[in-house]
């Protein structure tokens, strides 16, 4: 088996300064700067002979370059307990598009649908049960106007993920280029 997801690799710039962000929450597993990433699509556990067609179904996914700006924080909880904090996304249509062209492909694939919602968001932290949430509290309301220059999404990546001890391993698999419609041929 194999475990998959569909994602956005991001600039080292934009890295760097989401990992500047870090530190100072107890309980906090920040998550290392080479796996910071937006997901697209979570695929999870597939047998490793359905790669190929994941892959071929993804390579069909048309959509055009576009820009994607990342701003605020936000955080996830259960059971009234924060779960992880992560930076927000600027509401985008075409990251949404893009987003819905890839379930498409993914179920042509014969990868079962996704009951949860997209909610773009970038993991920059997770919390175990020693977490306090009134310091996550603070730490969201401390950098509530954080804001990164926006960057161009040119590509999307198939990622694999290893789950280790010290955390998971992710490795692009395949990068799928996105592309302007190309002029239509005069001829
Ligand atoms: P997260 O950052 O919100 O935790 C690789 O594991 C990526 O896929 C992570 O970014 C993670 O999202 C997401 N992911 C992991 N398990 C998932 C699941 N069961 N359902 C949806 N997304 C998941």
């Amino acid at each position: 088996m194999i475990r998959l997801f569909c994602g956005l690799a991001l600039p080292a710039q934009l890295r760097d300064r989401l990992i500047s962000l870090g530190g100072g929450l107890p309980g906090a597993r920040w998550v290392p700067e080479d796996n910071l990433h937006l997901t697209l699509r979570f695929i999870g556990e597939v047998p490793e002979p359905s790669f190929d067609d994941i892959a071929v179904a993804l390579s069909a996914v048309k959509a055009a370059p576009f820009d994607l700006t990342v701003a605020g924080m936000g955080h996830f909880e259960r059971k009234r307990r924060p779960t992880m904090v992560w930076a927000g996304i600027e509401p985008s249509p075409r990251l949404l598009d893009l987003h819905v062209r890839i379930e498409s492909a993914l179920r042509r694939a014969g990868v079962e649908g996704e009951e949860r919602q997209f909610q773009p968001h970038i993991t920059l932290a997770r919390f175990d049960a020693s977490a306090s949430p009134e310091r996550v509290a603070g730490f969201l309301q401390a950098n509530s106007l954080f804001r990164a220059p926006p960057f161009r999404v040119e590509h999307f990546t198939l990622f694999s993920s290893m789950l280790g001890r010290s955390g998971p391993t992710y490795h692009a698999e395949v990068e799928f280029p996105l592309a302007a419609a190309l002029a239509p041929d005069r001829f």
